[in-house]
């Protein structure tokens, strides 16, 4: 029997309907189909925004100053390192701006009385200066806040929170903490945002050149490491695992940032890795930093900081390192200088 030409064509468009309607159901089922719609809307949403309000790259970043140094990610995101950025343009944009910057930090315990001081002091000169800064301090003894005098531009907003029994889970609860703070504070009074740990100094400006969407600080003891040698969390079992040969940088749990929205995520994210790990016993190798870590390697950040904005002087200073911005609080000599 042989079939007229239209009936033929009918039964392969019947035929291909089938088949797009079944592929479609099936990616449906996976949410892959609304994943990929909803990922290619933000992208568009996101680039849209970043040509009308973001400065051009090009304008203010030149990849070629350090040639000792990689200054691009494989997927082209600066990593800024001194010499590579033209201040005066940047600070000028965001004057125009009037961007206001929040930090936030915790200090709970003899945190509160070793470092809080130091840190807000060093902060108050060199974080963003000239710019709008609210620094948001969590503290657990809400008397113990040193009384520093504020530059012109600076708001300092106190929270109290309750202090976990174990370290580690002090440093886990941040990330729950911060998230909450974006939703009921945060969103509506900063355009960035920075979360920084409170054992560390600033030595130098720590200025416009870091604001970006999603904001990485390479850790100090790693950029030069092989990936092998990155202290990920290896195991399986653990929400925040990465395989051997999967990774991009070690990223430093001490600094990070981005816009409020997206600091948001990341929080977010990282507590529920956090809390799938504790629902099965787990605590990952560096607690919030495994997390935060694989969060990285899942939403790559948009800017990358050099060592020399969180640096640890244990390491000593090599070429590399021209300008140091924060500095790691040298554990030991504090404990010995404290118990004096
Ligand atoms: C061990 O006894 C402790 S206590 C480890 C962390 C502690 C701690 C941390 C604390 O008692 N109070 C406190 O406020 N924190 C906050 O968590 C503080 O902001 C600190 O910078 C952050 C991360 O802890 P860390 O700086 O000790 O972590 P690493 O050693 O990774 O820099
Ligand atoms: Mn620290």
């Amino acid at each position: 029997m042989t079939l007229s030409r239209g009936k033929t064509a009918l039964l392969w468009i019947s035929f291909l309907a089938i088949l797009s309607l079944a592929i479609f159901a099936y990616l449906d089922r996976e949410g892959t189909l609304m994943w990929m719609y909803k990922n290619r809307s933000l992208k568009i949403a996101q680039l849209k925004n970043q040509t009308e309000q973001w400065l051009a790259i090009r304008t203010w970043f030149n990849s070629r100053a350090r040639t000792d140094m990689p200054t691009l990610t494989p997927w082209s995101a600066p990593i800024i390192w001194e010499g590579t950025v033209g201040k005066p343009v940047l600070d000028n944009y965001y004057k125009q701006q009037k961007v206001t910057i929040g930090l936030t930090v915790f200090a709970i315990g003899r945190y509160l009385d070793k470092y809080l001081k130091n840190f807000l002091t060093s902060a108050n000169t060199f974080f963003m200066t000239g710019h709008n800064v609210i620094f948001y301090i969590m503290v657990d003894d809400l008397t113990k806040v040193p009384l520093i005098e504020l530059g012109p531009l600076r708001v300092l907003k106190v929270f109290q929170v309750e202090k976990e029994s174990r370290w580690q889970d002090i440093s886990m609860m941040r990330m729950k903490v911060i998230g909450d703070l974006i939703e009921s504070h945060i969103r509506h009074e900063v355009d960035f945002l920075f979360c920084m740990d409170v054992d560390q100094v600033f030595q130098n400006d720590y200025g416009v050149e870091t604001l970006d969407e999603s904001v990485a600080q390479l850790h100090a003891w790693f950029y030069n490491a092989d990936k092998t040698a990155f202290s990920y969390e290896r195991r399986p079992e653990s929400a925040a695992y990465i395989p051997y040969g999967e990774g991009d940088y070690y990223y430093h749990g001490a600094v990070f940032g981005g816009t409020p929205r997206h600091v948001l995520n990341l929080t977010r994210q990282c507590y529920q890795g956090i809390k799938e790990d504790k629902e099965h016993n787990f605590e990952a190798v560096w607690h919030d930093e495994s997390h935060l870590n694989k969060y990285y390697l899942l939403n790559k950040p948009t800017k990358v900081l050099s060592p020399e904005y969180c640096w640890d002087y244990k390491i000593g200073i090599p070429s590399a390192i021209r300008n140091v911005k924060l500095s790691w609080m040298p554990k030991e000599y504090e404990e010995v200088r404290s118990n004096l």
